[in-house]
């Protein structure tokens, strides 16, 4: 059997991050826990893209187009979805993360998933560096974990 999981490790990393500016006292929190997550584990603030777009549904396009650079390594999405009193929650969240796992699927790179889909503002806070941790924090992480685990089952199917 062989066993295979990444670390994430950021030295010598590009990484993309694209971040809606929709609920924006959530989104840049989310942004500072990915900057912050991305930095500790030793990506350098240079090799780091913010790219800022006006609301989830706006991220896939975005993003699409950072991957097809082939600038980067790994790609972090970060956003705010919050449930109103329509069904337009359904359509901005559902149709947001249709579009980045998509696009993960489409692109050979990993894309982390830092969008929070949520009933109420506290909820959003709670988890955008409050009693729930940080989801950009997390998403970053997962990005830099996913680089290193491409990369070693890269050279493993290569040997
Ligand atoms: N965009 C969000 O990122 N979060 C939301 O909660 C939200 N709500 O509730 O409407 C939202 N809507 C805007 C949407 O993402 C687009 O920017 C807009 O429809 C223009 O295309």
């Amino acid at each position: 059997m062989a066993e295979f999981a990444g670390t994430p490790t950021g030295q010598g990393r590009r990484i993309a991050v694209v971040a809606s500016r929709f609920n924006e006292s959530i989104t840049k929190k989310l942004v500072d826990g990915a900057l912050d997550a991305l930095t500790r584990h030793g990506v350098a603030y240079d090799d780091i893209d913010l790219v800022w777009v006006p609301g989830a549904w706006e991220l896939p396009a975005a993003a699409r187009v950072l991957l097809a650079s082939e600038r980067y390594h790994a790609l972090v999405a970060v956003g705010a979805v919050i449930r109103g009193e329509t069904s337009h929650f359904d359509f901005v969240a559902g149709e947001s993360a249709r579009g980045l796992a998509q696009a993960n699927a489409e692109f050979d790179m990993p894309v982390a998933f830092g969008v929070l889909t949520c009933d109420t503002m506290a909820q959003a806070e709670a988890r955008a560096g409050g009693d729930h941790g940080n989801k950009g924090w997390d998403a970053a992480v997962a990005a830099l974990e996913m680089a290193d685990l491409v990369d070693r089952l890269t050279v493993a199917d290569e040997g």
